[in-house]
């Protein structure tokens, strides 16, 4: 990109250009240049493959390249649409930027411009805001008052189901959390140890493709049920010299709706109703230190997400993803109905950094824990490592301590523990489960 042709000033926003580049499964994604004449800066859109219904469009070209899922169209759009509404704005005025390309573009879901293209610009707009004003990222986002900036614990999906893998498990996301450690690298030396840990386990016990990843660096062993899998989990946390449910906790992510079909789910060899899996729910967290359970029903059930939540006790945290899709109208209805004690945050889900901050700032002011979250297509984009550091949510959710896509995220949290010792790790004290 040509630099210092427009110069308007710092932080003003002189140029706009989208690239096609590919993500963590091989399917083209936006990348949006921005510069101010002066620095130029850059960000990388995420893609889910377990996506909520309600979600933001992800504009794909259709037609014979790439299999349809080019973004040639999200591309122009930034180059033409997006880059003329935004030259001479200036980038500090996030909510600004983000309303007139909402408008821009006209639609309740962003489908006329693409939420990919849309969110390409907002996050690129919010890096050239911390540059020209010579801060980082995380601290641009601890800028606003109401926000303190803590290092959050991280969950980490070490066995991946559902649709990330091509095995037999149902469940999406089995996790570790290693919120019982003191800082954020021990926390992270934890989870990879566990990891390994657990890697020479799966050999030793099943066939030698047992340590094939899935979509998030998490194993996909060929395991039958919810609690094997659960199980490996727990001994390889023992077996690394970590005490579970004290220093190391368990999560999963259903993502449920991935397997609700004509009102009952199929699982582990049958079928259940919300009732019963809400039973089989309780067992499982009686039997491991699970502290928290993601989309335990269908995106649709706020009301048996409620009775679960209840029924919980507040001892587990229990987190909604596909049910609100980052929506503010939906996580108000979930917080009226109390549906649940958490709210996953995806700034893709929603498609700009301003809705995206919104939405976590309703959830963190009703009482519920916020967690930012990756996707299952990444790019080593580290943008959501700086959000949630600023934005001080205290939990992160971005995959296996392994994958360059996931592993950057993790590496750019060391580094901000490392520039800024003052800023504290978030620990047990993040998972406000009661209601
Ligand atoms: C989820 C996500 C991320 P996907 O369900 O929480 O782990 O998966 O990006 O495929 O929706
Ligand atoms: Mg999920």
């Amino acid at each position: 990109m040509e630099c210092g042709l427009n110069m308007q000033g710092r932080g003003i926003i002189a140029e706009v250009k989208g690239l096609q580049i590919l993500d963590s499964r091989g399917n083209p994604t936006v990348r949006v240049f921005m510069s101010d004449g002066v620095s130029t800066v850059s960000a990388s859109v995420p893609s889910g493959a377990s996506t909520g219904k309600h979600e933001a469009l992800e504009l794909r070209d259709g037609g014979s390249m790439y299999g349809g899922k080019g973004v040639m169209k999200a591309v122009s759009n930034v180059n033409t649409r997006i880059a003329e509404k935004l030259k001479g704005m200036d980038s500090a005025d996030q909510k600004g930027i983000d309303e007139a390309m909402i408008a821009l573009d006209g639609t309740p879901n962003k489908s006329n411009l693409g939420a990919n293209a849309v969110l390409g610009a907002s996050m690129a707009a919010a890096r050239l805001a911390a540059i020209s004003a010579g801060k980082e990222l995380y601290a641009h986002f601890a800028g606003s008052p109401g926000r303190n900036p803590i290092l959050p614990v991280p969950l980490l999906n070490i066995i991946n189901g559902g649709v990330h893998a091509g095995g037999d498990l149902a469940v999406q996301e089995f996790l570790i959390v290693p919120a019982g450690l003191p800082t954020f690298s021990e926390a992270l030396r934890a989870a990879a140890e566990i990891y390994q840990t657990l890697k020479g386990r799966l050999k030793s016990k099943y066939p030698p493709s047992a340590t094939n990843v899935g979509d998030e660096g998490g194993f996909a062993p060929p395991m039958k049920s919810t609690a094997e899998a659960l199980s490996a989990i727990h001994e390889a946390v023992s077996a690394a010299g970590y005490s579970p449910g004290k220093e190391v906790f368990m999560a999963i992510d259903a993502a449920a709706s991935e397997f609700y079909r004509d009102g009952s789910y199929a699982l582990d060899g049958r079928r259940f109703s919300a009732g019963e899996l809400s039973d089989y729910y309780m067992e499982l967290a009686n039997s491991f230190p699970l502290i928290s359970i993601e989309d335990p029903f269908d995106e649709e059930s706020f009301a048996d997400f409620a009775s679960f939540t209840a029924r919980t006790g507040g001892k587990v945290q229990v987190i909604g993803d596909d049910i609100y899709v980052t929506n503010v109208a939906r996580i108000s209805r979930g917080i009226e109905m109390k549906s649940s004690n958490a709210v996953l945050i995806k700034l893709n889900q929603i498609g700009s950094v301003t809705e995206t901050l919104e939405s976590s700032l309703l959830t963190m002011g009703s009482g519920m824990s916020a967690v930012v979250s990756h996707r299952s297509g990444e790019t080593t984009d580290t943008f959501i490592a700086d959000m949630a550091v600023g934005l001080g949510n205290g939990q992160i959710k971005t995959g296996a301590p392994a994958r360059g896509e996931r592993a950057a995220k993790y590496n750019r949290l060391l580094e901000i523990e490392q520039r800024e010792p003052g800023i504290k790790f978030a620990g047990i004290s993040s998972f406000r489960r009661e209601l």
